[in-house]
């Protein structure tokens, strides 16, 4: 071939930059391009193809082969690589870069000029001394270009640069030969890149994965075990899968970090001195709780401060204590047979709530120093040691001697500190008498609603009187209740009595050894409504201010009451009937007009043909997994994107069944797919679709931006307008009115089954019955064996497994608490059976702080016994409607309502709680019953006035518990409001 024939291109790539495809997941077994010495390859016949090496500027060789015999007809030129290494390749990847003449462009050569050259292999084990045999080879595929270029594109120096890539596999020899068959072409070949991919070493929640080949067919992955970094450990096998394009899928499994060490940048660092780590996990070290410390790096545990504590018992993450202070206030209470000694608990309860006291009884003679120990002798109710209150009875003592009683308060590390112990004492003679009585009862004057009284105080008092306590009641209900007052003074004025109407009256005196017995009873009758109004002045005014207070309140329940169509106060003691009402549509589903009802995929005999009737299936090509986002029952959920032809790629939530699984556990993975498969409503999770085609298994679900509900709110406590946590509800009671209404019963609605977006809507999760109830740590064991989330469970379904959407109705309450209170524990850390117990005697959630009184009157109606009085969905939606519609009913708060009676008295029938100690037992808070008392609150509507400044300045400390507490108070001060509207008391 002459010369004038050939088109010299190497030159005019010269200036072309070369764009080398490096990925870093391939492994490249020659490259051309980056070749410095002679490449060595073989051309067949010799004058066929023609090897060019220029330099470029930095002097690197550049490889070329042409080849243009464009004009002679029946070209065969052949031109070989040398062999090639296989080494770990399955398949390999030929990237060849070439440019191609047209033909048209060259005149007469029309019948011999082609547009097309072949690619060969051929795979040996040898590397040297094969003979170039062409039948030996066989053909990968023929290469034509996709832009070829013409002398004109060569005058203006536009060079059309080809690239196709082509794969070749199994490859199971040691290596192989690419060849190239030029039919009478013009071309050059510019570069030759042969590659195979690998899935590159990786470090992935806490573990190493190596450098792993793919797989040579495309749609099977190999799974990788990973190796947990230094000082982690593992929690689920931690795996891997390296798919064909080289790309690690599928994150299943983690190593979390070993006690004493926390993550950073994906490995395990020693804690700091200060912190500690007591449990391998992915948690952070946490600064040492109070009164303990570490020095060194990488600690497990704190240690204790000198005079502080651990018990054996005590997690490490509790603060170290110390032994309490002794008891106070010791007082007793002596009646001819028994001795009651009654204390408050001490002010320092050393940090621990395992308080207990032990009483010692001493007995002595007129010289002190001679005392004996006297237990023995006396019996102590219910037992002299370990007393868990702070009170005892002592009985079988003598008349006439003097006992010494020690009380010693105590806790959980007590035994471990060598101080001496402290005790409260107090000597009693059993010669002594209780506190007196007072003289006689006397009426001063009486108006219509009042009376005043007064009395001689007692003449001699062996100790001081603290006040006195009248206790009064309507002659003519003497049976139904008592109300009661206190006053220091010897005189009292009762007001908001019945004019002429006769009362009984009776009063008591209380020194610091207890209360005397009642004086004798007294009558004295109010006048006619005629006279004088200027005494009851203050009367007016509380019934005035009542009036005002109420009013908004009022407002409220009309409106709920004409929403729903009936108001149900639920209280224990004022709880309706059972009615009988039962509808259909909680018995059994009745479709509503125009609506899909839900069919149970267990229905089906074939399960997979729930799966193929209401999902649909995706191409796992278009899923790309991007990071594990939570752990869910049958593996890891992971956030990624999901491309659809035509549509823009959206954000999903990917849900994936790990290996291993049996096909009971397939089934229930996909079981939750088809149900959510056939809702179609913005409150409800979305499914994009499932993969069951390939491994693993997967749901794919529209992405939830702001993840689940409970641990949202929790992180922006306080952060919402009441409008938005009320949007919020709405949004969920309007997705549980979609499924009510389609027959489908949720049976786990909690606010850790709702998701939220970035536009703060909230969406139902979670589907698949009983499965769900497996899934929830929430969920517990109940007598009648199911598995059920106690605390958001209404009682029947609790009891006899009765679920219904007005079972679902009871849980919405329950998330509606939770939501108005960011995410606080429903039921505090009551245990099941005490929730149980509490719902069975008619305890409901207070309302939580701030929340509005239409919003817990909402929950108090969720929350009735009789579950066909609870609101239906479609009630609660346009309830909610009509507040945000109407936000001024937002507006008066539970805690607003001072609108209360005068003191009504200790003894009131409240229909909750008969004393302070049993209020706060009920809420968990039993360790203030003391600060109460000893700020003066000892009647239940005097608590009901509190507000959080009392509760905090009483010595309630902790946030959480003022809370608590507060929003108690205010369900009390709801309680005694109801009670008044009744005309329950006097
Ligand atoms: O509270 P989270 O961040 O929200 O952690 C859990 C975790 O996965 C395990 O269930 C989150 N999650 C579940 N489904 C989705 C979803 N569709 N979008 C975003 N996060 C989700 C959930």
């Amino acid at each position: 071939m002459s010369s004038g024939n050939r088109f010299s291109l190497v030159s005019l790539f010269l200036g072309i930059a070369l764009c080398r495809l490096t990925h870093g997941n391939q492994v490249v077994l020659l490259d051309t391009t980056s070749v410095l010495g002679e490449l060595g390859w073989k051309t067949y016949p010799i004058n066929g193809w023609d090897a060019i090496t220029e330099m470029d500027e930095h002097n690197r060789p550049i490889h070329t082969f042409q080849v243009c015999n464009v004009m002679e007809p029946n070209q065969n030129n052949w031109l070989r690589s040398n062999w090639i290494s296989r080494q770990a390749a399955q398949k390999i990847y030929v990237e060849l870069r070439f440019t191609l003449r047209d033909c048209n462009s060259i005149p007469w050569v029309s019948g011999t000029c082609k547009e097309t050259f072949n690619l060969f292999y051929h795979e040996t084990d040898e590397a040297h001394g094969v003979k170039f045999k062409p039948a030996q080879y066989t053909k990968i595929d023929t290469i034509a270009a996709d832009e070829s270029f013409t002398q004109m594109d060569l005058g203006d120096r536009i060079l059309k640069l080809n690239t196709e890539v082509r794969e070749v596999g199994p490859i199971t020899r040691k290596g192989f030969y690419l060849a190239f068959q030029d039919i009478g072409a013009c071309i050059a070949l510019v570069s030759v890149k042969v590659y195979y991919k690998k899935c590159p070493f990786t470090l992935r929640n806490l573990a190493s994965f190596p450098d792993t080949v793919p797989r040579v067919d495309s749609s099977s992955l190999v799974e990788v075990r990973g190796a947990c970094v230094d000082h982690a450990e593992e929690r689920d096998t931690p795996k891997l899968f390296c798919g064909a394009d080289g790309d690690w899928l599928v994150p299943l499994g983690r190593c979390v970090c070993s006690v004493g060490h926390e993550e950073i940048d994906g490995s395990c660092v020693a804690c700091h001195p200060g912190f500690y780590k007591a449990y391998a996990g992915n948690i952070k070290c946490s600064k040492c709780p109070p009164h303990s410390f570490s020095y060194g790096e990488g600690a497990a545990i704190c240690r204790c401060e000198k005079s502080f504590f651990r018990a054996d018992k005590d997690p490490p993450t509790m603060a170290c204590t110390r032994p309490p202070s002794p008891p106070r206030n010791l007082m007793f209470n002596l009646n001819d047979t028994c001795l009651m000694l009654e204390w408050s608990p001490p002010s320092d309860t050393g940090g621990r709530r395992d308080l207990t006291y032990n009483v010692q009884c001493k007995r002595c003679g007129p010289e002190p120093e001679r005392c004996q120990l006297c237990e023995e002798e006396l019996r102590f109710l219910p037992r002299p040691l370990g007393l868990t209150n702070a009170t005892v009875a002592v009985v079988d003592f003598s008349a006439h001697a003097n006992y010494t009683f020690e009380i010693e308060s105590l806790n959980g590390v007590s035994d471990l500190s060598s101080f001496p112990r402290q005790v409260a004492v107090i000597t009693i003679s059993t010669d002594q008498s209780g506190p007196s009585l007072v003289g006689a009862l006397k009426k001063d004057w009486a108006s219509p609603n009042s009376i005043a009284l007064s009395w001689q105080q007692p003449e001699q008092t062996a100790l001081p009187i603290l006040d006195y306590e009248i206790k009064y009641y309507e002659k003519e209900h003497e049976l139904l209740s008592y109300s009661s007052t206190r006053t220091k003074a010897p005189s009292v004025i009762i007001s908001g009595l019945k004019p002429a109407a006769w009362y009984v009256f009776s009063v008591r005196t209380r020194t610091p050894a207890g209360y005397s017995s009642y004086s004798p009873k007294y009558e004295y009758e109010t006048t006619g409504d005629s006279s004088d109004m200027a005494s009851d002045q203050g009367q007016v005014l509380v019934i005035v201010t009542a009036a005002v207070g109420g009013f908004t309140l009022l407002v409220i329940l009309t409106l709920f009451l004409l929403i729903t169509g009936r108001c149900q106060w639920y209280f224990k003691a004022k709880m309706t009937s059972e009615e009988k009402r039962r509808t259909s549509y909680q018995n059994g589903h009745v479709p509503f007009p125009g609506i899909k009802t839900y069919v149970d995929p267990d229905t089906y005999e074939d399960p997979t043909q729930a799966v193929h009737e209401f999902t649909k299936e995706i191409d796992p090509s278009r899923i790309r997994i991007e990071r594990v986002i939570g752990a869910g029952e049958f593996g890891e959920v992971c956030s990624g994107r999901l491309r659809t032809p035509g549509k823009k790629e959206i954000a999903v939530a990917i849900k994936t069944l790990k290996g291993g699984y049996v096909e009971r556990q397939r089934r229930d993975f996909l079981r939750e797919a088809s149900i959510m498969g056939q809702f179609d409503h913005p409150n409800i999770i979305r499914l994009e679709g499932v993969v069951t085609k390939s491994r693993p298994v997967m749901i794919v679900v529209e992405y939830m931006e702001n993840g689940s509900l409970d641990s949202f709110l929790r992180q922006h406590d306080g952060h919402f307008t009441v409008i938005q946590l009320v949007g919020m509800l709405r949004g969920i009671a309007s997705g549980m009115k979609y499924l009510s209404d389609m027959g489908y019963v949720h049976r786990d609605l909690a606010a850790r089954n709702i998701l939220v977006n970035s536009n703060l809507v909230c969406k139902v999760s979670d589907f698949g019955l009983s499965r769900v109830l497996e899934d929830d740590p929430e969920a517990a064991y109940t007598t009648t064996g199911g598995k059920i989330p106690i605390r958001w469970t209404a009682p029947e379904a609790i009891s006899y497994r009765k679920f219904s959407s007005a079972s679902d109705a009871w849980s919405y309450g329950i998330v509606m608490w939770e939501v108005m209170s960011y995410g606080e524990r429903p039921y505090w850390e009551m245990s099941n059976q005490d929730v149980i117990l509490s719902i069975e005697e008619g305890y409901r959630l207070p309302a939580p702080m701030g929340c509005p009184v239409a919003l817990h009157q909402l929950m108090l109606h969720c929350w009735q016994k009789e579950r066909s009085h609870r609101p239906k969905f479609t009630d609660v939606v346009s309830f909610l409607d009509k507040l945000i519609r109407n936000p001024s009913s937002l507006l008066p708060l539970v805690e607003d309502i001072q609108s209360l009676p005068e003191s009504p008295g200790e003894d009131m029938d409240y229909p909750m709680f008969i004393s302070i100690g049993d209020w706060l037992d009920s809420i968990k808070m039993s360790q203030y019953k003391s600060n109460f008392m000893a700020a003066g609150y000892n009647t239940l509507d005097s608590v009901a006035r509190m507000s959080i400044e009392d509760v905090r300045r009483i010595g309630v400390e902790l946030i959480g518990h003022q809370r608590r507490i507060t929003s108690s108070v205010q369900t009390l001060r709801l309680q005694l409001l109801h009670e008044q509207e009744k005309g329950f008391h006097v």
